[in-house]
């Protein structure tokens, strides 16, 4: 079965997690605990085709470069998200973008841009044609969305397996050989133990720190 890694930012608050999780577990979080690091996995089935995908949900605020660059390089689909609520973490997004753009080399990545808490119109500050006119900049997919109320949840991971097939056709995707397994169910692991895909991440982190000591004997 093809995997997708498929990474999830944006700034603090916006609803990275609670949009990962109703995805995975069709359940809305209404509390916020924010997150240092989690990886999910979920089988799905999109255009009649199983997939599973590894869903890295990110921390908000400031991160340790080095990390941010491996998932970044690491994942193959992008989710960027704001809230609708909160004029500057629609701003943050522009950097963010760049910094993905350099790290992959390319300007050619999926992604998919997010204004989340939709149910909140009372409330909101950036209007629908702002997101529209910077993701057709981007040349990329653009929803907005309720985690609280389950509008639009799914499109997006469907929108970003979509457009990651389109530009790795099935048969041209030398990694994919089903190392799943046929598992069934969904999975959460948080920072400290993962188990994703996304343990490349952390072996590669692995091998710099072991560089590093390396580096250092031959200092001392
Ligand atoms: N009304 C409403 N609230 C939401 C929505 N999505 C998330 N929230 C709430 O916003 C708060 C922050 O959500 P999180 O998903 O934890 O935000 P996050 O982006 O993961 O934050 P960090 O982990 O700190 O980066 C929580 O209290 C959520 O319940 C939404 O669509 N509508
Ligand atoms: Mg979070």
């Amino acid at each position: 079965m093809r995997e997708y890694k498929i990474v999830v930012l944006g700034s603090g608050g916006v609803g990275k997690s609670a949009l990962t999780v109703q995805f995975v577990q069709g359940l809305f979080v209404e509390k916020y605990d924010p997150t240092i690091e989690d990886s999910y996995r979920k089988q799905v089935e999109v255009d009649g085709q199983q997939c599973m995908l590894e869903i890295l949900d990110t921390a908000g605020t400031e991160q340790f470069t080095a990390m941010r660059d491996l998932y970044m390089k690491n994942g193959q689909g992008f989710v960027l998200v704001y809230s609708i609520t909160a004029q500057s973490t629609y701003n943050d997004l522009v950097d963010l973008r760049d910094t993905i753009l350099k790290v992959k080399d390319t300007t050619d990545v999926p992604m998919v841009l997010v204004g989340n808490k939709c149910d909140l119109e009372d409330e909101r500050v950036v209007g629908k044609e702002v997101g529209q006119t910077l993701a057709r900049n981007w040349g990329s997919t653009f929803l907005e969305t309720s985690a609280k109320q389950k509008i639009n949840v799914n499109e997006i991971f469907f929108d970003l397996v979509r457009q990651i097939n389109k530009r790795t056709p099935v048969n041209k995707d030398k990694k994919s050989k089903g190392k799943s397994g046929g598992q069934m169910a969904n999975t959460h692991t948080s920072s400290s133990s993962g188990k994703t895909g996304f343990d490349s991440l952390q072996a590669d982190q692995a091998a710099n720190n072991q560089r590093d000591k390396q580096h250092c004997c031959i200092l001392l």
